[in-house]
This record gives structure tokens, C-alpha cells and sequence, in this order.
């Protein structure tokens, strides 16, 4: 009944090893097949270290709500040399409003470098230090000791500008700097906290982030920054703290007004 044919070995010691061909074709298999798990892997390790970074942001700006409920004041922004803390000390007139560095030696936050700058989760050189601006305006008054309960609250209006596009900003360069029409994620910033993202150590000086200061910019440091989609020409993470939410918390704390 049945139709198979038993197995004739014989023949196949006559076949001996692969051909070429064959070879090829697992060649071809393995190649895709370890194609296909390092990619993913790359990409987690991206996802991985965005999400860090978007957790040591927050925790930065959370930490400025504690600082300025504790001292009547936010920390004026570190410089290049002052290893993370805030440049001058003791507040005032911030000597890097704009273009400065998270005071973190400040704050006690970490994780810091081996000089005193926060970081982000994209590694440990000079450009992936947290950078972070105040706004200045006021004469000053959210840097220096009870500036802000002297102001008042209804005089106070900080003036950091986050625009989701660059496009149509104005008077880029100058104190007036400002987003266009309907492109302002925040017009009265009081703090703006970021990353330079992964293309760190070698880009931005594309269209939008040149208006955040980083290395590679072109541009002066101004009020204004962009916090745009993420995309090839686009990737540093930020985070800001408006007027309502610091005014929020600093009269709970009974600090205002
Ligand atoms: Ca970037
Ligand atoms: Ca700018």
C-alpha cells in the first residue's frame, strides 16, 4: 500500500560537505537573521537613554521648585569653569542667564560628572552636560533672595520663550526675541532645562537647534529656544518651568505673596 521509498543511504556518501551555493544561502540566513536582533538592540539602548534623560530633566526641574521654595530664589545658571555651581554664587545677576549650565553641585543632584555637571543618559563628555537658562527679567528678580515677594505677583512676568519651530521667530539675537504666532509652547518661561541630545558631540547647527546654545551654534544666546518634533535634524530633550506652576507652588509654601 504504501508508496514511500525507503532511504537510500548509499548515495549520500557520495554527496560529500556543502556546495557553494548552499553555503551561500546560509550565509545569507545567518546575515539577516543577526541583522535583525542588533537593530532592535541599538534602538532600545536610544530608547533607553531618551527616557533617562527625560527622567534627569524632570528630576532637575523639580529640584528648582525645591530650591526656590527653600530660598526665596532660583540658582543663577553654573558656567563652563565653575564646576556645577551656580555662577555667582549667592544669586544676583546671573552672569549666564541664557547659556549656562544646571547648577547641580548647587542642588546636590546627580548624576554629575567628575566636575560637577549634571548629565544626561547619553554619556559622560563635556557636551552631554544639562543646560539650563533663567529668565532675567524683573531686573533680576526670580536670581536674587526675596526678588520675587519684593516684585509682587502680579508685576512679575518672567520671559523665556519655548517655540516648537524656529520658523518665524523674531528678533533672534536680541533681548526681544520671540516665537511666531501660535508656535509658542511657553511665552513666559521662567526656566528652561534641556539636553543636546544624542547628536551631542557633533551637531547643532541645524535650523532649530541652533537656537538652543550648544557647542556647534551659530547663533547669540537669546531667550528663546526650540523644543521641536524629534527628528534627523532635531533631537534635544527639554523641559521648562513656567510662571503658573512656580507660582503655584511657592504660595502653598506660604513664600508668595
Ligand atoms: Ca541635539
Ligand atoms: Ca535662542
Amino acid at each position: 500500500m504504501s508508496s514511500r521509498q525507503p532511504l537510500n543511504f548509499s548515495s549520500a556518501s557520495t554527496d560529500s560537505g556543502f556546495t557553494l551555493i548552499e553555503l551561500a544561502v546560509v550565509m545569507f540566513i545567518v546575515t539577516l537573521l543577526l541583522g535583525g536582533m542588533l537593530l532592535p538592540l541599538s534602538a532600545q539602548q536610544d530608547v533607553r537613554a531618551y527616557g533617562e534623560t527625560q527622567k534627569i530633566l524632570t528630576e532637575a526641574r523639580d529640584a528648582l521648585l525645591g530650591y526656590a521654595m527653600a530660598n526665596d530664589r532660583l540658582p543663577c545658571p553654573a558656567s563652563s569653569t565653575s564646576n556645577g555651581v551656580e555662577d555667582p554664587v549667592g544669586g544676583g545677576t546671573c552672569n549666564h542667564p541664557y547659556d549656562g549650565f544646571f547648577p547641580a553641585a548647587t542642588l546636590g543632584l546627580t548624576p554629575v560628572d567628575s566636575s560637577g555637571y549634571l548629565v544626561d543618559g547619553w554619556g559622560s563628555d563635556p557636551d552631554n552636560r544639562i543646560r539650563y537658562a533663567l529668565t532675567a527679567s524683573n531686573t533680576n528678580a526670580f536670581s536674587t533672595s526675596s526678588g520675587m515677594k519684593s516684585t509682587g505677583l502680579t508685576v512679575l512676568a518672567p520671559d523665556l520663550q519655548v517655540c516648537s519651530t524656529s520658523t518665524g521667530m523674531s528678533n533672534a539675537e536680541t533681548a526681544s526675541a520671540a516665537c511666531a504666532a501660535t508656535t509658542g509652547l511657553a511665552t513666559d518661561g521662567v526656566a528652561v532645562i534641556y539636553s543636546l541630545g544624542k547628536n551631542a558631540g557633533s551637531a547643532g547647527s541645524g535650523s532649530e537647534e541652533n537656537h538652543n546654545p550648544n557647542p556647534r551654534s551659530t547663533l547669540a544666546a537669546d531667550r528663546a529656544f526650540v523644543s521641536a518634533q524629534q527628528g534627523s535634524g532635531y533631537d534635544d530633550q527639554m523641559v521648562w518651568l513656567s510662571k503658573s506652576t512656580l507660582f503655584n507652588r511657592l504660595v502653598a509654601a506660604g513664600r508668595l505673596p
